[in-house]
């Protein structure tokens, strides 16, 4: 037996003990739903979960119980959605954005359209795919959708310019890659959780993405400067496989149904007026964290290095036969719309 293994041993021993003791829940649900994500359970996408999982068993009077796995210990970010689509997990929570070829229509809520913050962007999102059922999640049922605010540069060094960012290896979501990419850095696709090592070996010098992550993946600790140009955001949606969904009882389906119409609006509002904010003041306070402004005309030139990506990519999604022009259409109007409701 190899050697890990060996060492392991006594451990999953031990695991396999615990879970016999623990105690049985007050009354045994009826159905069991597993739900995997692969970040920790205290950023706000797994506060989302936690939360849903509640609502799931309070409003099914305790019919379903939904055991938690996250922290990428049932499925990673990079096997997220096959993972659910092989039953590993019931339910996962991935980011499209992490793989814009699998999910190409849904990745044009990551283009820059200068979205004010993610309770407009999440409701849009989910708007556009009820309206759009896009081909991507054909075999998904889709149980919940928001984003994180649009992303900003999180660096080791100060960017004040473009030559500043000149060349600079920075990490983002799949859908950021053309963002950095056209505001001339040295752009890395990588999952939010490999972040944290990947700037502590030096790989990356620092990340785009929401500024809740300074604090909640200690980022602070490390990149101390964030440059104060909102950029786009990064889509995240929890699905079910199609064939497990339609075995749900219609009480069940009914309630998730419900669940998936407040999700967006609830985990917008947690991370705009709670997440975020908590983050920086930490960041400020324990690690010196610095805000750097952009001069407005430099801000007038990114701006414009980033103006011809939205016509670029409904060009390509339109060579792959998809709705791209119509689709940002509407993310726009709904976006005046949402931005205008509290
Ligand atoms: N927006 C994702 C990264 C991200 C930001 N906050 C969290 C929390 C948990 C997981 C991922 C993320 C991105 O840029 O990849």
């Amino acid at each position: 037996m190899p050697r890990i293994a060996t060492l392991l041993q006594p451990l999953l021993a031990l695991t396999a003990a615990a879970a016999l003791l623990a105690p049985a829940p007050a009354r045994s649900a009826d159905i069991t739903l597993t739900y995997a994500f692969f970040a920790p359970a205290g950023t706000f996408p797994g506060r989302q979960m936690t939360h849903w999982a509640e609502q799931l068993n309070k409003r099914t009077n305790g019919k379903v119980q939904v055991r938690t796995f996250p922290g990428g210990t049932l499925l990673s970010a990079r096997d997220m959605y096959d993972g659910v689509s092989k039953g590993v997990a019931d339910i996962g929570l991935g980011s499209p954005s992490y793989d814009p070829g699998r999910f190409p229509l849904t990745s044009g809520i990551s283009l820059p359209l200068g979205f004010p913050d993610a309770t407009v962007a999440s409701r849009v999102l989910w708007a556009v795919t009820k309206e759009f059922q896009p081909k991507e999640f054909e075999n998904f049922k889709v149980i919940a959708m928001f984003t994180g605010e649009p992303g900003y540069i999180q660096s080791r060094r100060a960017v004040r310019s473009a030559a500043d960012l000149s060349g600079m290896k920075l990490r983002a979501a799949g859908t950021g890659v053309p963002v950095l990419a056209a505001l001339g850095a040295a752009p890395v696709g990588m999952p939010m959780p490999e972040v944290p090592q990947a700037v502590q070996t030096g790989v990356i010098e620092g990340t785009m993405t929401s500024r809740e992550v300074l604090q909640d993946f200690r980022l602070a600790e490390m990149l101390k400067f964030v440059t104060d140009y909102p950029t786009v955001v990064v889509s995240f949606a929890a699905v079910m496989d199609r064939k497990r969904w339609d075995k749900l009882p219609d009480d069940v389906k009914k309630v998730i149904d419900e669940l998936a119409e407040e999700m967006p609006t609830w985990t917008g509002r947690y991370h705009d007026q709670k997440n975020v904010g908590a983050a920086m003041e930490w960041s400020k306070k324990q690690h010196n964290l610095q805000v750097v402004s952009l001069p407005a005309d430099e801000r007038r030139a990114w701006d414009a290095k980033l103006e011809p990506m939205v016509k670029q990519w409904i060009d390509e999604m339109k060579g792959k036969g998809l709705p791209a022009e119509r689709y940002i259409q509407r993310v726009k109007e709904l976006s005046a719309q949402f931005a205008k409701q509290p």
